[in-house]
């Protein structure tokens, strides 16, 4: 689907990725301290008169200084470079503010396209052989999912909203100078770079072209992970919805400390990978002394090892590291990129990897507004720090997902859906898990979208409003990278027979897989749980159909999951805990056994079958057996 749009260009380096090792540039800023310019020659003409110093600003050069950039491009094409980056790095909104330059994003962006693509044609013109220009999208000082304020852990000092309006600038601009690829470099929090993969498709798709885009995280330290806490395949797990052609880490650890985590990537990513390292850890001068044959050893055993498919360098890099990256890996096979077992693949900061072996999925029900009366006094309160305790306990009594709804008539629900994931975003035992975003408003959705940098779960859209309404929020799943539950509900109301229920996940499929090809082990089916017991004859059916509807589910549409809120079958026993846990654990016995994946419930309060009193047992088994 995507590749009809690409370029000529755009082809040809996803050809050249397929047939060798593809060698990437290095280092911009060092090579442009080498130069040692003066604040006169930062200004240029142009900026003469500018109210605030420029000395530093390096992505201005472009302009004032166009020159010493594109010989630093030439110097890296001649060493034997495939692919050079734009002197993009800052040409962000939010960095050039810190010079007052926020205005001329678009022109510094444009002007650094062109340039490469002009040094990159004349060689082209020299050599004969292609040359590849990726536009760089820098991460931007600020970070969307971390408060920049240890005492206001909820704090924020850039939005989903901005960044995207920022990228979304940049890109226009890189895309108009010439671009062949879209990078997206040394992302330290996940969230910046989501927010960055929906500008670039948003962009991309109202310029009617497609590019390929590589993306490119650092791991900050030993830890093994993310400035914003994620290891390496929750790192992947959250971007690869945007298919990035290619995935991999740069800057930051040396080569040598890079190697367990570009090894991991190797092995999770169905996607070419990439490794540009910086030239060691700075020294005590925060320079770095890392020789060209040093780094260029580590980067042929990662070839040799199979883990890369493109080589470069990163601070303290040079146009001799790249020579001598070129010619070390020169002749040694490109990593063949391995298939992936298909999963519905999540992540918090850990993943949370879902298929056919899976065990049954916990999603912690407590931090619900409508579903616990404790939590939504707290959160009418306003006494977040007690409602994070709840989401606290439910992970640490097992929960492995925590559902999150803030559907009540009184409250600003976008706004406190935000507050309180912006909170637990900031707590490692709570955000290593993903979260199931609940309610059932679009805006509430979109709002708890924008704060997670993992890869959620959507809870929930359906063919309530009919199937443009549907597949619309369906898309925007897959552009926020999103997997969703599908209640079984249509134009007619809430499917509550086996045959409704199982109809209407049927044509929910064949929409989101046909009309706009939604990965099928990303949609969780619920067709929903309703009371038993209620005094109505005809309710009694209600789990036996559940069960059944999840069986036939499954049988149909193998690679899709099935869901549901377990304590809803219990309501009638309001008040007797003793019988609504065990209504649940043998509910779940039957219905797991007939496929259901996961399920919303009271985390830790869950009984274990075969250790119900049997009596107890026998009794609330009557409506989750089949009639026979
Ligand atoms: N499907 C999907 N999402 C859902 C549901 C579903 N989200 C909400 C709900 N149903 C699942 N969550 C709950 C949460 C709590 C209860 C039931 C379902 C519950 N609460 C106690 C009660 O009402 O008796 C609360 C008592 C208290 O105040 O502590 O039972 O079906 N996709």
């Amino acid at each position: 689907m995507h590749d009809t749009r690409l370029s000529a260009r755009a082809q040809a380096f996803l050809a050249l990725l397929r047939e060798r090792l593809v060698i990437f540039d290095g280092g911009m800023g060092t090579m442009i301290q080498g130069h040692a310019l003066s604040e006169a020659q930062f200004r240029g003409e142009r900026f003469a008169a500018w109210r605030s110093d420029l000395r530093g600003n390096n992505d201005l050069l472009v302009l004032t200084q166009p020159t010493i950039i594109s010989t630093i491009h030439r110097q890296y094409l001649k060493a034997g470079a495939d692919v050079i980056s734009t002197n993009t790095f800052n040409s962000s909104p939010v960095s050039q503010a810190d010079y007052g330059m926020e205005s001329l994003v678009g022109e510094f962006n444009l002007a650094a396209a062109r340039l490469a693509r002009q040094a990159a044609d004349e060689a082209s013109a020299e050599t004969g052989a292609q040359y590849f220009v990726a536009g760089a999208l820098g991460p931007t000082s600020r970070t969307a999912s971390l408060s920049p304020d240890v005492n206001d852990p909820g704090f924020r000092n850039i939005s989903f909203d901005e960044l995207v309006a920022g990228y979304t600038m940049a890109v226009r601009a890189l895309v108009e100078g010439g671009v062949d690829i879209i990078l997206i470099e040394t992302v330290f929090d996940t969230l910046n770079a989501k927010a960055a993969l929906f500008a670039v498709r948003e962009a991309l798709d109202q310029a009617g072209v497609d590019l390929p885009i590589i993306v490119s995280g650092t791991i900050t330290d030993a830890s093994g992970r993310t400035l914003s806490g994620q290891t390496t395949e929750a790192f992947w797990n959250s971007v690869r919805h945007a298919r990035p052609a290619v995935v991999g880490l740069n800057c930051a650890l040396g080569g040598k400390q890079l190697r367990p985590y570009i090894e991991e990537m190797a092995r999770v990513a169905d996607t070419y990978v990439c490794a540009y390292p910086n030239a060691g850890l700075p020294n005590a001068f925060g320079g770095y002394d890392e020789t060209p044959e040093q780094t260029a050893a580590i980067l042929a055993e990662f070839a040799a090892s199979g883990f890369v498919n493109m080589v470069g360098g990163c601070c303290g890099t040079t146009p001799d590291h790249i020579r001598a990256i070129a010619g070390a890996v020169a002749g040694l096979a490109p990593r063949v990129v391995p298939i992936i077992p298909r999963a519905c693949r999540l992540s918090g900061l850990e993943p949370l990897n879902i298929d056919a072996d899976s065990l049954f999925v916990n999603v912690g029900e407590r931090t619900n507004v409508t579903g616990s009366a404790k939590f939504r006094k707290l959160i009418e309160a306003g006494d977040y720090t007690a409602a994070v305790d709840i989401a606290r306990q439910q992970v640490a009594n097992g929960a492995q997902m925590i559902d999150v709804n803030m559907d009540e008539g009184m409250l600003d629900s976008p706004a406190a859906m935000t507050k309180l994931l912006s909170l637990i975003a900031g707590e490692p035992d709570i955000a290593r898990v993903p979260v199931m975003i609940d309610s059932s408003k679009w805006s509430v959705i979109e709002a708890g979208l924008k704060c997670v940098q993992g890869r959620p779960i959507v809870n929930s859209i359906s063919l309530k409003e009919g199937e443009e309404a549907f597949l619309a929020h369906a898309r925007l799943c897959m552009r926020y990278g999103a997997a969703v539950v599908v209640m079984a509900f249509d134009e007619r109301g809430q499917a509550d027979t086996l045959e409704r229920k199982v109809r209407i996940c049927e044509r929910a499929y064949g929409l989101l897989t046909e009309r706009i090809g939604f990965a099928p082990e990303d949609i969780i089916f619920d067709p929903n749980i309703f009371a038993v017991a209620t005094g109505i004859e005809e309710h009694n059916r209600y789990s036996l159909d559940f069960i059944e509807a999840t069986a036939a589910i499954k049988q149909r549409m193998p690679s899709v999951h099935v869901s549901g809120g377990v304590s809803n079958v219990s309501f009638s026993f309001r008040g007797n805990d003793p019988v609504r846990e065990a209504m649940h654990s043998v509910f779940l016995y039957h219905a797991i056994r007939a496929g259901m994946t996961m399920g919303i419930v009271n985390a830790g309060q869950l009984g274990v079958y075969d250790e119900l009193n049997p009596e107890l047992r026998e009794l609330v088994g009557f409506w989750s057996r089949s009639a026979a």
